[in-house]
């Protein structure tokens, strides 16, 4: 998720009695807090009109009219300019050098600040400067796209729907390139992006800029990749079985005789190939059927009644006021970010979400995890967390939980709970535990896989501008077993129709990580709070998962995320809980495989 920056807003009073409560008597605290308060007034100052600056150019970008470009660009330069200024860098750096006369909140708010500083040094601010510029050009550039199909202007939702249901392989086509073409739009700024990136983040010592963002964890580059390995050696055993059932499967839908050896992009349901779900539809239990009879504001409101009934309060009235949660018409003249956000205004009450919703499935279980954003905001707003610390315990934990409560939200019993199912009902579990993995174990191969080695080839290796198409498929190919349905010559960058390539960059292990933390946070849950089967739960109504939940969102990023992981789960991290989740699946698949060519090697 696209985060700028983490700061304050609101009430600085109560802030800042809180704060100079803290380590009063040791030496040179007085001077430290004086400084670490005096920052983040004008920090709160800067980052709310930031975001209000963003939110206008995300959600009115009106072809041939750039004001709101042009404003964001302004308001992102004044947060550079004091973020990044001489100034502060020099301030935090001395008070760290006697990191024993703080106290641990102290040091992690300086940190903190010099982490902020190295994506904005005002000793090179001409660069910055230009990235800014180029990263709104960006933005714009990506959703003021006019996505055209069969000669009529559509949107992304329109060509997702067609992804999803059409059985004719040619029109499958024309939906999933007409998809692409925005990608040509994005190529030029993609690589003035990746260098200014990095000379940004090289002028603080940082070797790149995909270093840079892994440095929030406290992890080097090799040890993110690593784990990213790991990763998806766990679950490469089960993700190779799901292809090769896959390939057979959709070659049998759209009447192929010869299985292909890789999965055509345009044969799956998405446009990355991330997500496989959709092909399987579980009797008894089809969601999509069910939301159609719905609107897509009874799916937002499902989603608050979800969180208020394990002990979260209402969403505030401005949420609803000034929320951008439903799509432009497709051919609107004023085009808006299509991509599910959450936005923490004034990093005080003020919380908003921008999104596209429709009544589906997928959209269902993005407004759960956009909610989930919104909940850890909200929750991680009190008076022990210095608005400088209003993050998530990670940047993975702040995507873990709403997803975590979105994939709970289609389990079985909570469908039946809520009404929306037969109780009564038999289904198949295989089927529903099929459906679940085709979205989680399918999404690790292409974030730690796809997504993550490409950005760190992008940055760390700063990658030939003559090569990202290629290495995006070598990659998609290796990881995903998916190729391209045509050769795709680097006049196309297929990698840029991923919005986070162009606007939250060299992150997505975040999601990776996420789905890891996710699945030991659900297991706790099932196993140690509702003593269900964690294949088929219930949430609903359960303040003991509030309570759970609360207690790791309300210090922030005030506390080690490695510490919160053991204190709530017992464990550290690792895909156990997600391996043992899917186990059953296993030999289904085996069986089910029998006889049919894997094309995939056996060791990744
Ligand atoms: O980008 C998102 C969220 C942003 S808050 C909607 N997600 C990733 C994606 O869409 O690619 C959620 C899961 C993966
Ligand atoms: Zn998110």
């Amino acid at each position: 998720m696209k985060q700028y920056l983490p700061i304050l807003a609101l009430c600085a009073c109560t802030l800042f009695s809180c704060n100079s409560n803290t380590g009063e008597n040791k030496t040179g605290t007085q001077d430290v807090q004086q400084f670490i308060d005096s920052y983040t007034t004008e920090y709160v100052k800067l980052y709310t009109a930031e975001q209000e600056a963003q939110w206008k150019s995300n959600t009115e970008i009106v072809e041939g009219d750039s004001t709101n470009t042009i404003n964001a660009q302004k308001a992102d330069e004044a947060m550079a300019a004091f973020t990044g200024s001489k100034e502060n860098i020099e301030q935090a750096k001395k008070f760290l050098e006697q990191k024993d006369k703080l106290t641990d909140v102290q040091v992690k708010q300086l940190e903190l600040i010099l982490y902020n500083a190295a994506n904005n040094p005002q000793t090179i601010a001409d660069v910055v400067k230009k990235r800014i510029k180029a990263e709104n050009e960006q933005t714009r550039l990506l959703y003021g796209f006019q996505y055209m199909f069969n000669g009529k202007k559509t949107s992304t939702n329109y060509l997702d729907s067609v992804l999803k249901a059409e059985n004719n392989v040619s029109s499958r086509l024309a939906a999933w390139e007409a998809s692409k073409e925005v990608g040509k739009t994005l190529k030029g700024g993609l690589v003035q992006l990746r260098d200014l990136r990095n000379q940004t983040v090289q002028a603080l010592g940082y070797h790149d800029f995909f270093t840079y963002q892994v440095s929030d964890y406290g992890m080097k580059t090799d040890e993110m990749m690593q784990t990213m390995d790991r990763l998806m050696n766990e679950l490469y055993p089960l993700y190779r079985e799901l292809h090769t059932w896959m390939r057979y499967e959709l070659a049998k839908k759209y009447g192929v005789k010869e299985v292909p050896d890789y999965l055509p992009a345009h044969w799956l349901p998405n446009r990355w190939a991330q997500d496989w779900s959709s092909e399987v539809t579980v009797k008894g239990i089809d969601l999509d059927k069910v939301l159609k009879t719905k609107t897509p504001e009874w799916i937002v409101k499902q989603g608050e009644e979800l969180y208020t009934s394990i002990g979260y309060q209402p969403l505030p009235p401005t949420f609803w006021q000034k929320s951008s949660l439903y799509p432009y018409p497709a051919d609107s003249n004023v085009k808006k970010n299509n991509h599910a956000s959450a936005w923490h205004m004034d990093l005080d009450h003020d919380v908003r979400s921008l999104m596209s919703v429709e009544n589906n499935a997928e959209w269902y279980e993005t407004a759960n995890h956009e909610l989930g954003h919104i909940y850890y905001y909200l929750t991680y707003t009190n008076k022990d967390v210095p608005p400088l610390l209003r993050q998530g315990a990670n940047r993975a934990y702040h995507e873990a939980i709403g997803t975590m409560m979105g994939l709970a939200a289609m389990q079985k019993p909570y469908l039946a709970g809520r009404g929306l199912i037969d109780a009564n009902v038999k289904t198949d579990s295989i089927q529903s535990l099929l459906k679940e993995a085709l979205n989680s174990v399918v999404f690790i191969f292409f974030s730690s896989g796809t997504m993550s080695n490409f950005e760190k080839s992008l940055y760390v290796d700063n990658l030939p501008a003559d090569q990202f198409n290629a290495k995006w498929w070598e990659l998609a190919k290796k990881y995903q077993g998916v190729v391209p349905p045509t050769n795709r010559g680097e006049e196309y960058c297929d990698a840029a129709t991923k919005t986070h390539i162009n606007d939250d960059p060299a992150q997505y292990y975040d999601y990776a990580l996420s789905y890891v933390i996710l699945y030991q946070l659900h297991n706790h849950i099932a196993k140690e709070i509702l003593h269900q089967d964690p294949r088929a739960t219930n949430y609903y109504g359960q303040k003991g998962i509030g309570d759970f939940l609360k207690k790791i969102q309300y210090p922030g990023a005030s506390k080690d995320w490695r510490k919160v992981l053991k204190e709530s789960t017992g464990d550290e991290l690792n895909a156990k809980a997600m391996l043992e989740y899917f186990q059953p699946l296993v030999s289904w698949l085996q069986e089910q495989n029998k006889g049919r060519k894997y094309t995939l090697p056996e060791k990744l």
